[in-house]
């Protein structure tokens, strides 16, 4: 599929600004109950080292294989847990890597917490105290929530944190925290 020139620039311009965006939200967010700070600085890290490559090829998602499913380990939908809840993400059809590793049929997760309106799949996603980025390659992790109901959801992103075409993403479970 060829791009004209200027839809091009377009694209890479909406996607800087969005990196730029990501960035700047997690510099804000002290208040990320969700969100360690040693994970902040990571996520600015691999945000820096792919900018390059989201400008250069503008946003063409990533294929997903047929099968490709993304799903939560624990907890289950309906469980009732305590802090620090523990989450582990699970994926088959397709391999977790490390953000900026650009391989087919592969990506990080990212846990969309309380999350109603899901993100641009058509971008990188942002990084937020609601959209969590995993960009280590870390398949498990622990949360701090507000006693009460929450929504977990997975969604697997590529090498450049934008959604696979089509979008891996686990069903959303409803969680009661102690
Ligand atoms: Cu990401």
């Amino acid at each position: 599929m060829r791009i004209p020139f200027q839809h091009s620039v377009l694209a890479a311009l909406i996607a800087s600004t969005a990196l730029l965006q990501a960035c700047s939200d997690n510099s804000e967010s002290g208040k990320a109950s969700a969100q360690p700070e040693s994970q902040a600085a990571e996520q600015h890290a691999s945000h820096d080292a792919t900018t390059d490559s989201a400008e250069s090829t503008g946003i063409t998602r990533s294929p997903a294989p047929e099968g490709a499913k993304v799903f939560f380990v624990a907890p289950a939908d309906g469980d009732t847990v305590s802090n620090p809840v523990t989450v582990e993400f699970g994926l088959e059809g397709m391999e977790v890597v490390p953000a900026g590793t650009e391989e087919d049929n592969s990506g990080h997760h990212h846990l969309l917490i309380d999350l109603d309106t899901l993100p641009d799949m058509n971008m990188p996603l942002p990084s937020t105290d609601q959209v969590v980025h995993f960009g280590k390659g870390q398949t498990a992790t622990t949360l701090e929530l507000e006693p009460g109901e929450h929504t977990l959801q997975l969604l697997l992103g590529d090498y450049r944190h934008v959604p696979h075409e089509p979008a891996v993403m686990s069903e959303k479970i409803t969680i009661t925290v102690e």
